[in-house]
């Protein structure tokens, strides 16, 4: 009777249980710094990795174009339709109704018409309408979800999107988008299908989305998912593994991250081979809306993200601080700062402790640990853990005493360069 009550209530446990596994194995954990264990001993805080949920980055965003007065309506300009080059409207910027300013690419879509931004047009052919749109946040996010640009005016015959990682000093190509992918840039037309785990990283030209204004979506996409899929599966359920393969492939985590990204406008839609010089006011860039959904990067040590004097930054935790909790707190520099790791799956580790720590044992000869930064030696000792007699210190031996006591340097990790030539890096790792 009583034991089978407990089978049954075995039974239920494993189940309730290997449901969780399974959500949590599905999804990662990673929505906690830490939890509290009980334990025999008592109980303690297991620190665990963490990171921020994945928000509409278009709020946060700042934009710049280039040329800065490529913007239409100053002065006010006719610009026709694409379709029909007799059915023409104007844009003029100093009225609302009739202006397009780049805010319009961020507002809230769902409205018909749809507010737009949009260019001048292309009066100066046969010279190139070259624009670039820069978006950037001062902050490290990482992509998590399709960036989707939709054109008003046609998507264009000739684009690149680009990201930079580094605050906009150097910049990488993410993807090319032609309707002619060799003849533009050299290079096969790809599509993200054709590529594979190994090939993930590739940057591939596309002419999925460059058909003009005939086509009937006016969608661009930069397929974030598609790319997941290759780790997490069609209908990305297996995360853990994707987050898996991020924790040990850095070119891989670092594809998905930008700090900015930059869409180069090169050729807009023309609908048909050749552009016709008699109406130009036929072509131009509109733009009604970019989407970017991403979740800032704080290194697995943050759930919490928040904008201060309109910028993100980590709310870090596990010692750690930086807008990207990219550093050890002041006096918490024990061991040199890493970031934390998803792994082990599902819970992941905070992989942050001291050095210089009681517990660790880390100060020699019966050194004592000051602050959690340095170590306090008895006399005859010296060395940032006390591991070297004072008098091997001094040209004349140890004739005489010299100067003893703790390295009083404001943090350990400025002595990591020192230590480690000296072969005492050992007393690091444990
Ligand atoms: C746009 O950005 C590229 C580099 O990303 C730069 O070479 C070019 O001069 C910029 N300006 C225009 C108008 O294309
Ligand atoms: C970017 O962020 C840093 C702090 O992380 C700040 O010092 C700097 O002023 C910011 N730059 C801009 C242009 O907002
Ligand atoms: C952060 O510092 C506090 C105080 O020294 C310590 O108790 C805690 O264990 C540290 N947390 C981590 C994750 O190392
Ligand atoms: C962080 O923790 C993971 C999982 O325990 C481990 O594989 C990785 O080497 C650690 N990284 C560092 C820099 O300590
Ligand atoms: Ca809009």
């Amino acid at each position: 009777m009583y034991l089978s009550r407990f089978l049954s209530l075995h039974a239920l446990w494993v189940t309730v249980s290997s449901v969780i596994q399974h959500y949590t194995s599905a999804w990662g954990h990673y929505d906690v710094c830490k939890t509290q264990i009980y334990t025999d001993e008592g109980k303690f805080w297991d620190y665990t990795a963490c990171q921020p949920e994945a928000i509409d980055m278009m709020k946060y965003v700042k934009v710049s174009l280039d040329p800065p007065d490529i913007t239409c309506g100053n002065p006010p300009e006719t610009f026709c339709g694409m379709g029909n080059p007799y059915m023409c409207n104007e844009c003029d910027a100093a009225i609302d109704e009739l202006a397009h300013p780049p805010e319009l690419m961020f507002d809230a879509e769902g409205r018909y018409p749809s507010t737009y931004w949009q260019s001048t047009t292309w009066k100066g052919y046969p010279q190139p309408l070259l624009v670039n749109i820069t978006l950037y946040w001062n902050k490290t996010i990482e992509l998590t979800d399709n960036i989707v640009i939709t054109f008003e005016s046609g998507r264009p015959d000739l684009m690149i999107l680009e990201k930079s990682l580094d605050y906009g000093r150097t910049w990488q190509p993410y993807q090319y988008y032609a309707t002619d992918c060799l003849n533009a840039f050299n290079m096969e037309p790809k599509t993200v299908r054709d590529l594979s785990q190994q090939t993930v990283l590739e940057i591939i030209c596309t002419e999925e989305y460059s058909m003009g204004y005939m086509a009937n979506s006016k969608i661009l996409h930069f397929e974030i998912k598609d790319r997941f899929a290759f780790f997490a599966g069609p209908r990305l359920h297996n995360m853990a593994s994707l987050y898996g393969q991020l924790d040990t492939t850095k070119n891989l985590r670092d594809f998905f991250t930008v700090t900015d990204l930059r869409i180069r406008l090169l050729r807009p839609a023309t609908g048909e081979i050749y552009v016709d010089p008699q109406h130009l006011t036929r072509y131009f860039y509109a733009i009604s809306d970019i989407k970017v959904i991403g979740r800032c990067k704080c290194n697995l040590h943050a759930t919490g993200c928040r904008e201060e004097n309109k910028k993100l930054l980590c709310e870090c935790e596990h010692n750690t601080t930086g807008p990207d909790c990219g550093k050890c707190k002041k006096n918490y520099q024990g061991r040199p700062w890493s970031a934390g790791s998803y792994l082990p799956i599902p819970k992941g580790t905070a992989n942050i402790s001291n050095v210089c720590d009681n517990e660790l044992q880390i100060c020699q000869n019966g050194g004592t640990c000051h602050n959690n930064v340095r170590c306090q030696c008895p006399a005859a000792y010296t060395g940032v853990l006390c591991e070297k007699r004072s008098c091997e210190m001094d040209p004349d031996g140890c004739s005489q005493s010299s100067a003893q006591g703790a390295i009083s340097l404001p943090c350990v990790i400025l002595l990591l360069p020192l230590i480690a030539p000296l072969g005492l890096s050992g007393f690091l790792i444990f």
